[in-house]
């Protein structure tokens, strides 16, 4: 005997005055009410609070599927993509941000280990709020619609979270690309691409994920093992070394594909940004690395609190990217 299927709660039409019809489940599943509230405005909600204001009525599981439906069917369709980016910092969301505009045709995954996407560019230097980027850079602004002051070299956006915000927004909003965040790449996905020079070498060809919870405490079960994301192209932006940071380029060291790292050397903004722009690109078959965690394999300066390099090596790291399906 199958236990009994819940119904909805009767819902008081007397009370709200808006008479729906609410159909008692079907067994096994629940059951939209046939029809929602109709669409009221703002306006007239405003003055009826206490009286006719009620939400539609919904059954838990309703929630529990419109979420985990979508959620899995977005791990099925991006299970296989074209470019995965590492990192949802100032350089990863540039360079999804260009890739969404230029090639609506291909899928994008953007995977973010914090639950808040944007990296180090919520804010200006130590914890100010505004961000300064020096020209050319201002040209992704004025792309992107940020409004800034102009200082003549250099242009001051009034908050780092209207860039980063005004950025994201912009990315989520692209039907190609989808951002799993929350989510970390815990290793890469490789084949064998032996050279000439190295007869052990490898192409990325994908990543290796966990949500980041659980890559957090590896240590503290048994095995949990990870997801899996083909690409033939994967975009590192994953920053400083550090807990997360330049990721992807130490698990190349380790993995003998990268000699060693340069680290990140003494703040010198000058010399700093014009390198990680201009360095940005494939450092390994399947890979390319930009923004700071591309300082960290080149040995770079560090260049503080200025973002124009990360935004423009995204639109470099992008570029890069498109080349493999252009080829
Ligand atoms: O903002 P970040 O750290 O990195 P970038 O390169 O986008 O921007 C760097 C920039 O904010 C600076 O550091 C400025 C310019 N200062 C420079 C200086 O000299 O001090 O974003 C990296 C993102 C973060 O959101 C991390 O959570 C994420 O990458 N991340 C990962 N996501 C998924 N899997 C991982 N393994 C991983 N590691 C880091």
């Amino acid at each position: 005997m199958s236990p009994p299927v819940a119904t909805f709660d009767e819902v008081d039409t007397s009370r709200t005055g808006n008479a729906f019809a609410v159909k008692k489940d079907l067994p096994g599943h629940a059951v939209g009410n046939g029809h929602t509230k109709a669409h009221q405005t703002l306006e007239a909600m405003a003055s009826n609070w206490e009286n006719d204001f009620s939400f539609a009525p919904i059954r838990e599981s309703q929630v529990s599927r419109a979420m985990t439906r979508r959620y899995f069917q977005d791990l099925d369709n991006y299970a296989e993509s074209d470019i995965v980016i590492v990192g949802a910092g100032s350089c990863g969301l540039s360079a999804a941000y260009m890739l969404g505009k230029q090639r609506p045709d291909l899928k994008i995954a953007l995977i973010e280990a914090s639950v808040s996407p944007g990296g180090g560019a919520w804010l200006g230097g130590q914890l100010f709020s505004a961000m300064v980027m020096r020209k050319p850079a201002d040209a992704f602004l004025r792309d992107l619609g940020v409004a800034y002051d102009d200082e003549g070299d250099f242009v001051v956006v009034k908050h780092a979270a209207l860039f980063t915000s005004t950025l994201l927004s912009k990315v989520l909003s692209f039907p190609n690309i989808k951002l799993f965040n929350a989510t970390c790449v815990e290793d890469l996905i490789t084949r064998p691409a032996p050279t000439s020079s190295d007869p052990h070498a490898v192409r990325v060809a994908g990543v290796v994920t966990n949500w980041t919870l659980v890559a957090l405490n590896h240590d503290t079960q048994s095995c949990m093992d990870p997801n899996t994301i083909n690409a033939p192209i994967v975009i590192s932006t994953t920053g400083h070394d550090g807990p997360f940071g330049a990721f992807s380029v130490k698990r190349l060291v380790s993995m003998q594909q990268l000699e060693k790292l340069g680290g990140m050397r003494g703040l010198d903004m000058n010399r700093a940004e014009d390198a990680v722009v201009k360095g940005t690109r494939e450092v390994v078959k399947g890979m390319i690395v930009g923004g700071m965690e591309l300082s960290e394999v080149d040995g770079a300066n560090r260049m503080g609190p200025t973002f124009g390099a990360m935004v423009l090596s995204g639109v470099k790291a992008a570029e890069e990217a498109l080349k493999v399906f252009e080829e």
